[in-house]
């Protein structure tokens, strides 16, 4: 660093950052001059984004080079979380929000011409995942920076994000999402890189001096290379950092003899091969395909991660058994789990450890965070591919497994089954490596994400290591949303109306003074601008699909919706096969009947895995009962079915505000928690839902009466599936109707939905939809009939919204860091920590 004597000049220039309307002014314009090369003659809305985006990141780096600064001088535990998936959204509105100069902005950006809107509207999502699992990660780094956690996300910086979806006659088309254009949120550092390898053998050997020594050789060297994505907090200086991981031949590997020697093809193609690890996010959520390049992925983020986490701790010059003092990695469900082999990897043939020492340093360094019990969807790789790819880490994991299972044999000496069930081995043909169970032995804490979902693991797919562990080693932390972005940069109108009665907008960082709002429930003035605000936002929704759809919704229906992935188990099937019912029964009413329904619009949105046959056909079938409703004159407004296409966050803060019913509708047992029914309750939504995942804890905390429950209990659902092959099972007489109706060809070609149908009606209905159909069908009528009484309708929303406090991700932050990371937040000056908030 410069000397004390000649930091005069720094400290003179160093920049403060705008505050003001016109020093906002003056930095967008520069930017747009001379960054951008541009002027006032030809300043577009693009322009002013980049111009008003660059302005608001040098602001960020002011506070993020402090941070960053401060936490290395307080040289504290750090939290670092593993995720494959961060699922950001757009930058621009949460930095203006969170240093609370949205306002200036406006005012700014109107003086320069422009409306805020329109500039916010112009920025790619970040889309660096596929649903819940990383828009929990995005929300996790957003509380850990508002709570002042030392904190840093890893993951890849994927050319490719989640794909764009197009709905072409119905069906699902993807195309690929390049996003990289233009990104001002992010830092390539060119001079942070880690050599990461691949292939090569084992060496192993006695040196002069009788110690083994184990080296891996002639492998195949990729590079990584850091991109730093600053993550401010809100209303506070705090800025932590994302770092995202690049690939790149390494120049070492980038042949140049060959290049030389005219095989210049072959020399572009192995470059090209090497770039390919972070090229493309996997769009299959839920699902484990067991594809090399995926391996790859995992352990090129992996290594890279490790050997910069190792390199910092290094920095402090502290004893190796100090490392869980000063690191806490949280690995965000099992794809980071080769982290674990390669910290052991490191301390042993790097760092020349003993076997044990290093292994209480791995085990007390890492958490585990479950996201399934899908089969499917737990991670298994062969044998025979980590042998080629990591053929030292399957020496590891095969020793990590051995000393495992001797401490296991030891407890329970005459229980042979027992080490088969538990072994990290499975003894298939060929051989599968289980993830998760590697996970669990090499960390200290492996927690679910609600509690159903937490006792689930524990009794189910994890019940042996409970008893090999014992039951502390398992835990719950049941997931929350931030509130910034799901309540204050959603729905500006409520939270402008909250704190407007809650006096100001120290909510947005204690979620629980939101009950502070229940004594107004039955306040006539501000149920009238509740009411209102959900008017205003569903108008705004209604002109999104007239833009989008190209044709009209009443604003004044009941807006019924459901995004998310489309899965089997989230059973978009049985609200559409609802939809038709209804249809249906519409179509057979008169017309003085007609006039007593309640109408309604029914909003799907959600992507599909491109491989997922199923969730295909369940997406073609609701665009083509779209098709048929919207245009029948029999129906006219009372119902309507809306297929939103390319669900990504930035529409979901569209969608959200604006429901008045969503349904989080898995067959129960199966979805983890869900995040999504604590965004819709946050936003004054009722919603309709299974006693699955975090919908129980929901109803617990707003009341059963202010909830919309139906189906059947998780404990059941092996009982009735059973039943389904060996009892004599009678499918719904309701349901079938439905199913007739679609085999009349009412929605065309009705062999397109033959393999949906008959997966219900002939095998096995896995996800129960026929045992809940006539539950879930008497909820909806319920909930017509609640909603023709509008007065009670927003008192529920209002009570809900008030006893939504639990579900913030600052409490789950604060969980985490108390009962797995052992953590404190790192204290900020205090003359910082006030911030305009805007
Ligand atoms: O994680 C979701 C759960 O389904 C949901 O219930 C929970 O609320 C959320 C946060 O805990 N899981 C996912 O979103 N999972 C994936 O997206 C996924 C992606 C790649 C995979 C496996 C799963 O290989």
């Amino acid at each position: 660093s410069i000397p004390e004597h000649m930091r005069e000049a720094w400290r003179k220039f160093s920049p403060r950052g705008f505050t003001t309307k016109e020093e906002f002014e003056a930095e967008a314009v520069k930017h747009i001059e001379t960054t951008l090369a541009r002027s006032l003659f030809n300043c577009d809305e693009l322009a002013a984004y980049s111009g008003t985006a660059l302005a608001f990141r040098d602001r960020l780096i002011i506070d993020w080079n402090k941070t960053q600064q401060r936490q290395t001088f307080a040289d504290q535990k750090r939290i670092y979380y593993l995720s494959l998936e961060f699922l950001m959204g757009r930058a621009l509105d949460n930095a203006m929000l969170n240093v609370g100069l949205k306002n200036v902005a406006k005012e700014g950006l109107a003086d320069l011409g422009f409306r805020i809107e329109d500039i916010i509207e112009q920025e790619h999502d970040a889309a660096l995942g596929n649903g819940g699992l990383g828009r929990l990660a995005a929300c996790f780094l957003d509380s850990m920076a508002t709570l002042n956690y030392a904190a840093w996300g890893y993951g890849l910086r994927y050319r490719y994000g989640i794909f764009k979806q197009e709905i072409q006659d119905g069906y699902q088309v993807e195309i690929p999402d390049y996003w990289l254009d233009f990104n001002p949120w992010e830092f390539p550092r060119h001079d942070v890189t880690v050599d990461v390898q691949f292939y090569g053998w084992v060496n192993k050997y006695t040196d002069d001096q009788g110690k083994q020594i184990v080296s891996w050789q002639d492998g195949e060297i990729v590079t990584a290379t850091a991109y730093d994505v600053p993550v401010p907090g809100y209303g506070t200086p705090t800025v932590n950092n994302l770092r995202l991981w690049s690939s790149k031949a390494s120049s070492g590997e980038f042949d140049f003899a060959k290049f030389n020697s005219g095989e210049y093809e072959s020399a572009v193609a192995d470059e090209q091969r090497a770039e390919t690890i972070s090229a493309v996010l996997y769009p299959n959520d839920n699902l484990e395909r067991g594809k090399e390049l995926r391996l790859k992925q995992q352990y090129f983020w992996c290594a890279a991660s490790l050997h910069d986490i190792v390199r910092r701790f290094k920095k402090s010059q502290r004893k190796w058994s100090e490392f869980p003092d000063q690191v806490a990695i949280q690995l965000n469900d099992t794809h980071p789990t080769l982290a674990i082999v390669e910290l052991q990897r490191i301390l042993v043939d790097m760092e020349g450890l003993e076997w044990d020492a290093a292994w209480d340093i791995v085990t007390r360094t890492f958490g585990y965070t479950n996201h399934t019990v899908l089969p499917e969807a737990l991670e298994k790789w062969s044998v025979p591919l980590i042998q080629n790819l990591l053929p030292r880490h399957l020496q590891l994991i095969y020793e990590i497994n051995l000393y495992f299972l001797q401490s296991v044999e030891r407890r329970f000496p005459k229980d042979r089954d027992l080490l088969g069930r538990v072994s990290i081995i499975e003894e298939s043909q060929p051989k599968m490596v289980r993830m998760a169970f590697l996970a669990i032995v090499g960390s200290h804490k492996v927690n679910g994400v609600a509690e159903l979902h937490s006792d689930l693991i524990k009794t189910t797919i994890f019940k042996d290591f409970v008893k090999v562990y014992g039951p502390d080693k398992f835990t719950n932390v049941t997931n929350g949303i931030t509130p910034r972005r799901w309540l204050h940069q959603a729905n500006p109108r409520l939270s402008e109306l909250i704190a407007s009665k809650l006096g100001n907008y120290e909510f947005l960082k204690d979620l629980t003074l939101l009950n502070k709002l229940e004594p107004y429930v039955d306040d006539k003035d501000f149920k009238k601008e509740w009411a209102e605000i959900k008017y205003a936002n569903k108008v705004r929704l209604a002109q999104h699909i007239q833009k989008t759809k190209g044709y009209s919704v009443n604003p004044k229906a009941l807006f019924d919706i459901q995004v998310k992935r489309i899965h089997e188990y989230k059973r978009q099937q049985l609200n559409i096969f609802g939809v038709i019912h209804r249809y249906m029964a519409i179509k057979a009413m008169s017309p003085d009947e007609r006039k007593k329904l309640v109408p309604r619009v029914s909003v799907f949105g959600g992507k599909a895995a491109p491989g997922y046959w199923m969730a295909k056909t369940i997406i073609h079938l609701i665009n083509k009962v779209g098709e048929v409703v919207n245009k029948d004159p029999d129906v006219g407004d009372l119902l309507k079915v809306v297929f939103l296409e390319d669900y990504n966050v930035s529409k979901a803060e569209i969608i959200i505000p604006a429901s008045d019913i969503s349904e989080h509708i898995s067959t129960a047992g199966t979805e983890a928690s869900g995040t999504s029914n604590m965004k819709f309750v946050l936003n004054g939504g009722l919603i309709i839902g299974t006693l699955d995942g975090a919908n129980i804890e929901i109803t617990r905390e707003i009341g059963e009466q202010n909830i919309f429950l139906f189906g059947n209990l998780s404990e059941d659902v092996e009982d009735l599936r059973h039943h389904h092959f060996y009892g004599d099972y009678q499918m719904n007489p309701e349901l079938l109707k439905v199913f007739d109706f679609i085999k009349k060809g009412t929605f065309g070609d009705e062999g397109a939905f033959g393999a949906l149908i008959s997966g219900i009606a002939e095998h096995g209905d896995y996800y129960l939809v026929s045992d809940d159909f006539n539950s879930y069908c008497q909820t909806q009528d319920l909930i017509d009939e609640a909603y023709k009484d509008q007065d009670s309708w927003v008192s529920k929303s209002i009570t809900s919204v008030a006893r939504m406090g639990f579900f913030t991700s600052d409490r789950c932050i604060n969980e985490y860091a108390d009962g797995i990371w052992n953590i404190e937040p790192l204290q900020v000056k205090e003359e910082n920590e006030v911030r305009s908030r805007t």
